[in-house]
């Protein structure tokens, strides 16, 4: 594997960063997880814009523009063979000191991984899969803003590990008003009647890149799509419930903190949602 960091191309083994580097010493920096399908990556564009937008909230300026970046991103797929797999780029805080004072830091560093994704069992999409709600609280958004797409993940983390000691994939996260939020690497969507309903990004949800794909393909299936606060109770009471992330995709959930939702079997609307997804990432993305 050949990887990229600062425009230079490394092997696996040699691929290292300072131990001084603030994204280390700090998770003080940013990040995007993007998905190449069939030799094109999926929603480039959003994923580079959603990252500037991270940065700009971190006050850190990108060491190379948005179209180098997507270049970037382009060349590495290529320089690795890779037609389908996971990219991870990273932008770190860069070389400091031991204090936690950004300013010390002279430059940060842009690392572009592509590699292979660790997909969900097969079986979770044909029969869905159980999720439970956990106690460790989403980050309030005036605090580390969930919406930036931080280095700094221990809030997801925690809640995966108690999803975890569980016995399941993932876990519904409250926020601090009791609202549900989203899960620890996907958002989370209800079907109720001909609604699709998701929480707002003021719930501490990050703005989903597959977020926004499967509200579009939804009205475009003549659904009625709104960004609304639900609670536990609305989750329980849906139709139907799935998660969505560039991973995860399209998945359906059918058992929530015990309760059967719908038939407990994916829903007709997450179904066509999913094959809806598949199409539109065998035909989008810009070419590698
Ligand atoms: N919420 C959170 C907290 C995330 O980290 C999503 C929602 C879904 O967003 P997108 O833009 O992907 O639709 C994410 C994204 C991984 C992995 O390695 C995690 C994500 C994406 C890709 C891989 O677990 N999370």
């Amino acid at each position: 594997m050949k990887i990229f960091i600062d425009g230079k191309y490394y092997s696996e083994q040699n691929a290292k960063i300072s131990v001084f580097d603030h994204g280390l010493l700090y998770g003080d920096g940013v990040f995007e997880g993007i998905r190449a399908y069939h030799g094109r990556v999926f929603k480039l564009k959003e994923h580079i814009e959603r990252l500037s937008h991270s940065a700009k909230a971190i006050l850190l300026d990108l060491p190379m523009k948005r179209d180098a970046i997507c270049k970037a991103v382009l060349d590495t797929c290529r320089k690795n063979d890779l037609r389908d797999g996971y990219i991870r780029l990273v932008v770190t805080r860069g070389v400091g000191t031991l204090g936690l004072n950004p300013n010390r830091c002279k430059r940060p560093s842009v690392i572009i991984i592509a590699g292979k994704i660790q997909l969900y069992p097969e079986e979770m999409y044909r029969k869905g899969m159980a999720i439970v709600t956990v106690a460790t609280t989403r980050n309030l958004v005036n605090a580390v803003n969930p919406a930036i797409k931080s280095l700094n993940y221990l809030n997801n983390i925690l809640a995966k590990i108690e999803a975890n000691i569980a016995g399941v994939e993932e876990a519904i996260m409250l926020n601090q008003e009791g609202f549900v939020s989203e899960c620890t690497g996907d958002n989370i969507f209800i079907v109720r009647g001909n609604q699709l309903l998701t929480p707002p990004l003021s719930s501490g949800a990050l703005y989903g890149i597959t977020r926004g794909v499967v509200m579009e393909l939804g009205a475009k299936r003549g659904l009625e799509v709104a960004e609304v606060n639900m609670t536990r109770y609305d989750v329980y009471n849906a139709d139907e419930c799935f998660l969505t992330g560039t991973g995860a995709e399209v998945v359906p959930v059918v058992i929530v903190d015990g309760r059967k939702i719908g038939a407990a079997k994916p829903g007709r609307w997450t179904r066509r949602l999913i094959a809806d997804y598949h199409a539109l990432t065998k035909v989008s993305g810009e070419p590698i």
